[in-house]
């Protein structure tokens, strides 16, 4: 059952202005009703009004209602403050460290096996696009899950925009390395930069989507702005966050985690909760903000939109 709760981001005036600038304006305002005008003031609101971001106002997109939650959607807060992005450090509390992550501008390279490469600036391949929001859940293979509403448009669509030649069969996606802003990368035995792919078949299912948004906000840049991969069906490593490259290809690409540990992790990496891990079982899942453990579902529960992707694979480790 789809569970009904009011939006925060409803609010008529959070909805018009980018939250920060919308807090810094409240302060500004009280600061100068207080009496004494500090001199200062102007600067801050200065500041508050370059941290816009040029793409506020497409969001949050009409919701897609073809995709409904069995459960509450997460806390923002706790979506927001609990993550896996390894180039900001490998654990949890990453939020703060990717504040430094550049998001403008921001290239996005469409190659390989493609009719013509392109080189698109984020801004512009965002406007091409149609946003709209779905609410996924989200299965992390350490076995926790969150349920959050993403904005973004259809892969299918930058993959009808990319114009891949026939004999493709995967896409491979790259996220960017920075060694100026991702002191992750100082961990110089992880292979750099983060990569993932998928089958082409997969890449134009429905449900993969490029999220750009989320809790009706552009993306934060600690879940992977200003575009990442929701594959909500696959282990959340395959969802590659902050994309610089989509490459089209024959050859199956070999991701991140298969290159540290290829024993744990493989290309599918389908959620199924009778495939465990090889150091822990996936039946249950904590559910994040909460220490409430419920029953793990075969795809994540989205087998009806893409178990058919797999029935004539055989020999194939799909789930792990
Ligand atoms: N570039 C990059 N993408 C990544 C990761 C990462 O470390 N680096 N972690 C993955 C993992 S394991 C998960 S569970 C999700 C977490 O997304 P979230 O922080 O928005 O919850 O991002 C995925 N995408
Ligand atoms: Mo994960």
């Amino acid at each position: 059952m789809f569970f009904k709760r009011k939006r925060g981001w409803e609010l008529p005036e959070s909805m018009a202005t980018d939250e920060s600038v919308f807090l810094q304006r409240r302060k500004l305002i009280k600061t100068l009703g207080a009496g004494p005008i500090l001199l200062a003031g102007a600067a801050p609101a200065a500041a508050a009004a370059k941290m816009v971001d040029p793409t506020a106002d497409l969001y949050p997109g009409p919701r897609n209602e073809t995709y409904k939650l069995d459960r509450p959607l997460t806390a923002e807060k706790d979506a927001l403050t609990y993550n896996n992005f390894y180039e900001f450090g490998s654990h949890k509390k990453i939020s703060e460290a990717a504040q430094k992550l550049k998001i403008r501008p921001w290239s996005i390279k469409l190659d390989g096996m493609v009719e013509k490469e392109i080189e698109i600036d984020f801004d512009d391949l965002v406007r091409k696009m149609q946003i709209e929001e779905r609410l996924y859940r989200h299965r992390c293979v350490e076995a926790w899950s969150m349920a959050v509403p993403w904005s973004g448009f259809p892969f299918r669509a930058l993959v009808d925009f990319a114009k891949p030649l026939s004999g493709a069969k995967y896409v491979r996606m790259e996220t960017l390395a920075d060694k100026e802003t991702m002191p992750g990368l100082r961990q110089f035995w992880y292979p750099w930069p983060y990569t993932e792919g998928l089958s082409i078949a997969e890449a134009t299912n429905d449900l993969a989507f490029i999220a750009t948004g989320m809790y009706g906000k552009p993306m934060p840049k600690q879940n992977g702005a200003p575009l990442r991969l929701a594959v909500p069906w696959k282990y959340g490593f395959k969802s590659t966050k902050s994309i610089v490259r989509f490459t089209f290809t024959n050859k199956r690409p070999l991701s991140f985690w298969q290159v540290i540990q290829k024993r744990e992790y493989g290309f599918w990496a389908n959620v199924n909760p009778k495939v465990d891990h090889v150091r822990w079982s996936q039946a249950t899942e904590r559910v994040l903000g909460s220490n409430k453990r419920v029953p793990t579902l075969l795809y994540n529960g989205y087998g009806d939109f893409v178990a058919d992707l797999y029935k004539d694979m055989k020999g194939e480790r799909l789930f792990t």
